[in-house]
């Protein structure tokens, strides 16, 4: 079926999930929904209280510019805008923008009677940064351990932060989240290279089918993960590789305070060394 006959067929009102009809419509390509409207307002909310910051603050430098958490003794109360509360409210903004981006996903696939593996995928690293700017900030009690916004200023905190536990790389959490990050990009170029060499024949070639490329894996390892297979792992990959990345953070401090290689002490203390 072409393009625009298929999207006139399915894009009629109905799988919303909440507010009935109203919004349900299309602007040009756009579908709008309550949650098109919640997102446009939440991310207009969010940039004009990121201009607003970065007006009222030292440099106009895009490198430079840093919006942060109030300091550690607000706790996790309200900070006053200039001492933080600015980065509250963006906070706030961007969680609604994010969840509100979310569901309207779950509304586009519910009308398309599809799976919701798209939102539920965008939900993990929601969730990733929510354990980042929410989640740990209030086990450990206090909005100032939150990463501010700043293009230089997240990474000096991603630094320092690392530091504090004297060599990151030995939390086994992040151990296994930069393993499936790798493993991600190997699955992704192995996937997208093997398609392309399927598209792209040989001058005077057809294009090929999947059973060329099932072939191509059974030559060289014995075995083809399959068409429907590989895509399957890509999404386990890389949903595990955000999961990991927010375990590692979040039980940086509020379960394990000294440096991570100290952590592996239970290993040189097992019995069996005695
Ligand atoms: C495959 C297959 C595809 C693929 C790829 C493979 C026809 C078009 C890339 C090969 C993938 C394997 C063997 C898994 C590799 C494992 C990791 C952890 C990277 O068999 O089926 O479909 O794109």
């Amino acid at each position: 079926m072409a393009m625009l006959s298929f999207e006139r067929k399915y894009r009629v009102p109905g799988g919303t999930l909440m507010g009935g009809d109203l919004f349900d419509f299309w602007v040009g390509p756009f579908y709008v929904g309550v949650f098109g409207v919640t997102t446009i307002f939440f991310s207009f909310l969010g940039t004009a209280l990121i201009l607003y910051g970065a007006a009222i603050g030292p440099t106009w430098n895009v490198w430079q510019i840093n919006i942060a958490p109030p300091d550690i003794s607000y706790g996790l109360r309200f900070a006053p805008l200039k001492q933080g509360g600015l980065w509250q409210w963006i906070t706030v903004a961007a969680t609604g923008a994010f969840i509100s981006w979310a569901l309207r996903e779950v509304e586009i696939c519910r009308k398309l009677g599809i799976g919701l593996h798209v939102p539920i995928a965008f939900a993990v690293a929601i969730g990733a940064y929510l354990t980042l700017e929410v989640v740990r900030p209030v086990l450990l009690g206090a909005w100032g351990f939150g990463f501010p916004y700043g293009i230089l200023s997240h990474l000096d905190w991603v630094s320092n932060t690392g530091y504090q536990y004297l060599h990151f790389h030995y939390n086994p959490a992040h151990m296994l989240a930069v393993s499936f990050f790798f493993a991600t990009t190997l699955a992704l170029s192995l996937h997208g290279s093997l398609v392309l060499s399927s598209v792209n024949p040989q001058k005077g070639e057809p294009v090929k089918t999947p059973e060329h490329e099932n072939t191509v894996f059974r030559d060289y390892i014995g075995w083809s993960i399959g068409t429907l297979g590989i895509h399957r792992l890509g999404l386990f990959l890389a949903l595990s590789a955000g999961f990991w990345s927010a375990v590692c953070i979040v039980i940086s401090g509020p379960f394990w305070s000294r440096g991570w290689p100290e952590w592996w002490g239970w290993y040189l203390n097992l019995p069996i060394w005695r």
